[in-house]
């Protein structure tokens, strides 16, 4: 309650209509690919390692001189996302170490101050825009390398060598001068994605979550829907949406579940929803993580996500040389495959037609309802969906069309399962409804 009253002035917004076109669109899309990629990928240890080594200023910054990725191809990127049936991609522009992927006026912490000394950002807005792909851009609130940042009041800066308590109105400034450009020189940008916010805010888990300084996001939303109305805003401060918030994220979770104990929120009725996952446990690139989720655990992930309504961004930690690892790439592919085949059943589908069962989930389109069967082994005979409010007039699977038989009666209807021909990944049956 506190933070209504100390951080967001204006309680209301009213969102655009253009923005509410793109929030529908945003929706539809479902799938997106995550790309944590900056000089904090050098060292192989992920994109928290200056926070977790140790590492001052001083040396952090040498990694600058080391940034020369000689094998990015910004089209193969893109082209690898399309190819994966991702509609959108979130590019990290900057991470939590205050390095800038683009070429800012505002910082000499940055792209062009290394060796390879290209623009990232234009390199893949320009790509993304040619390929047809909406391109969000991930801003880092939290800066562990600015001395005009309030660290003392966070978690992190202790080690860093950083001196004096910061100075939030200049570091407001120069936020909205680095978000000016990114919605000013790179096309239309899709999305703004907020991170650190809770870099202020008592530890996760505990009640009283007010942030320790005003963030003033009133100001930094203004901004963002003045410069571009359609841009939808989304910040992973972990709570449940403030107001002049577009979309609601959960990371590495499924709306509601917070199984990771990062999501302290109700999934909206209101706003698209998004959570996001790692293809290993790493965001960035992480040459010791070699626990990678298989092809089936991903798409699961995505049905899971499409039948409680919401997007799955699913990340790439890419290599210091500009590639990305093969055993994602592969797991790309094979994601991309299936959803040639079964896409018509995610994109564009509603979620939480009924609660999320054993057996899986039911997304919506239309007339027809797709019954995901996720978990049913060979000896079930036949699944129970609750409370269907619509008639069923036919049902058959949705790879060969098949015939399924199905009993509807008041308290829920039966779907058996006897002579279909079951996937191991998921089995989707089609109901036609009136
Ligand atoms: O600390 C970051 C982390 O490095 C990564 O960027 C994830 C992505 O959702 N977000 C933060 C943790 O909440």
């Amino acid at each position: 309650v506190l933070f209504f009253v100390t951080n967001v002035k204006a309680q209301t917004y009213t969102p655009t209509l253009e923005n509410l076109k793109a929030r529908e669109v945003f929706s539809n899309d479902r799938f997106g690919l995550f790309i944590h990629w900056g000089p904090f990928s050098i060292p192989g240890d992920g994109e928290w390692v200056m926070n977790n080594r140790n590492i001052t200023v001083k040396n952090y910054r040498r990694l600058m001189d080391f940034f020369n990725p000689i094998d990015f191809d910004a089209a193969a990127w893109v082209s690898m996302a399309k190819n994966a049936g991702m509609k959108y991609i979130t590019l990290i522009t900057r991470h939590h170490d205050g390095f800038s992927m683009w070429n800012t006026k505002y910082s000499d912490f940055n792209i062009m101050n290394t060796p390879f000394k290209k623009d990232v950002v234009k390199l893949i807005a320009d790509e993304c825009h040619k390929q047809g792909i909406q391109l969000f851009l991930y801003y880092s609130l939290l800066d562990w390398t600015r001395e005009d940042y309030p660290h003392e009041t966070g978690r992190t800066g202790q080690h860093t060598g950083r001196k004096g308590k910061g100075d939030y109105a200049s570091y407001l400034q120069f936020m909205k001068n680095q978000l000016t450009e990114l919605l000013t020189n790179y096309g239309t940008i899709a999305g703004i994605w907020f991170d650190g916010y809770w870099d202020q805010t008592a530890p996760e888990g505990t009640v009283d979550r007010s942030p320790r300084i005003n963030w003033r996001l009133d100001e930094i939303y203004g901004l963002i829907h003045k410069l571009q109305p359609r841009c939808l805003i989304g910040n992973n401060h972990h709570l449940t949406p403030f107001p002049g918030e577009d979309f609601q994220m959960f990371e590495k979770d499924l709306p509601g579940q917070n199984r990771s104990g990062l999501s302290f929120q109700q999934p909206s009725q209101q706003l698209p929803l998004e959570t996001c996952e790692t293809m290993n446990n790493s965001w960035g690139f992480n040459i010791t993580d070699t626990s990678y989720k298989s092809v089936k655990e991903l798409i699961h992930y995505l049905v899971n996500a499409a039948g409680r309504n919401a997007n799955f961004l699913l990340n790439v930690g890419p290599m210091p040389n500009g590639k990305i690892q093969p055993e994602f790439v592969y797991t790309l592919q094979e994601i991309g495959q299936w959803l040639k085949e079964n896409g018509k059943t995610i994109y564009g589908t509603k979620g939480n037609i009924v609660e999320p069962q054993k057996w899986g989930v039911i997304t919506a389109e239309n007339k027809k309802l797709y019954v995901h069967l996720l978990n049913v082994t060979e000896n079930e005979t036949y699944i129970f969906t609750p409370d269907l409010k619509e008639k069923i007039i036919s049902a058959s699977t949705f790879a060969g069309g098949s015939k399924v038989k199905f009993k509807q009666m008041h308290e829920g209807t039966f779907i058996y399962l006897d002579g279909i021909k079951t996937n191991d990944t998921d089995t989707i049956v089609q109901l036609n409804i009136q």
